[in-house]
């Protein structure tokens, strides 16, 4: 076993610490990992797991939405810088205007969200619940925040209800474009398209199945195909090489990683450890509001 991974293990025995990392992580980190999943799984696995300290290998919102839940536990983000775009193209202040527009309606925001953001919602969501959880919310109108092409599927999903939303969007995903798919399809006919709802609603339309990681690492897991096109961030191809080493499993567009899942390294994750990198705060004014969102998210889903 390399060097590295002994000392990160001996670390997390000293500190009581547990590693997280979500399926869009390098490999090795993955490896390494003690949880590795969705961030609904993750979120799940913070609020449960006895340790002192979280070692999140994702990005920033992940983290904090992990310290929201585990408010005792030291939460530990290995890059500091590890944001997500998606997550910061929506403020508190455009939320407040958005339901100063729709006296009434819930806010259900993407748990790609700020604290802040969350703490101005009624009920959070992750793309593996967002589809119940909105259906199970009353009234006829709902606001969406921030990614517009996760709520663009919500919405087709629950026809009943009337979406406000949000043009929020991952970089990433919109990479792809409808002729992209198109062309993997000509080339690959055997294969199935699993596609991700932060795709461009064109793209998710021509797929076979769209759904979260955790669902497209399910459906391809039950299917009998003998290959998948994969259009989602590169990190699920680990997972789904290692567990079915008989299927093929192609990704959908060269341009499919996210940067800032890929700041953390092994050596990032050591450092975490050892010097305490970066410990997560959230801000006590709106943390117990932001804590209801996700509770309710937990509830719902
Ligand atoms: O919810 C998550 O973990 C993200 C960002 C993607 C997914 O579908 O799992
Ligand atoms: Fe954010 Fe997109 Fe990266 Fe996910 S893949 S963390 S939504 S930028």
């Amino acid at each position: 076993m390399r060097e590295i991974i002994i000392t990160i293990q001996e670390l997390k025995r000293k500190r009581r610490a547990v590693l997280l990392a979500h399926n869009y992580q390098l490999d090795d980190v993955q490896a390494v990992a003690d949880y590795v999943g969705d961030s609904f799984y993750l979120s799940k696995v913070a609020a449960d797991v006895k340790s002192d300290v979280i070692v999140f290998c994702g990005v920033r919102f992940m983290a904090e939405t992990a310290k929201l839940l585990a408010p005792d536990k030291e939460v530990l983000l290995p890059e500091r810088d590890a944001g997500c775009p998606l997550a910061e193209m929506i403020t508190a202040e455009d939320v407040r205007r958005l339901k100063s527009e729709h006296p009434g309606t819930p806010v259900m925001c993407y748990v790609n969200s700020s604290v802040e953001v969350k703490a101005e919602s009624n009920v959070c969501c992750t793309s593996a619940n967002a589809v119940k959880i909105a259906a199970s919310l009353p009234g006829k109108k709902l606001i969406f925040v921030p990614d517009g092409n996760l709520g663009h599927y919500v919405a087709s999903r629950v026809m009943e209800k009337e979406f406000i939303l949000w043009p929020g969007h991952c970089y990433t995903h919109a990479k792809i474009k409808p002729d992209d798919v198109l062309t993997v399809r000509e080339k690959y006919r055997e294969a199935k398209v699993l596609i991700h709802p932060e795709c461009d609603p064109e793209v998710a339309r021509l797929a076979d199945f769209t759904g979260s990681t955790s669902q497209i690492m399910h459906y391809a897991e039950k299917s009998s195909a003998p290959a998948f096109i994969i259009g989602t961030e590169v990190g699920v191809l680990y997972q789904l090489s290692a567990k079915q080493p008989d299927k093929k499993f192609y990704l959908l567009h060269p341009g499919l990683i996210c940067p800032n899942m890929k700041k953390t390294r092994l050596e990032s994750v050591l450092a975490a450890l050892k010097d305490n990198k970066h410990s997560i705060t959230v801000e006590q004014a709106v943390a117990a509001k932001a804590r209801y969102t996700l509770d309710r998210m937990l509830e719902l889903a």
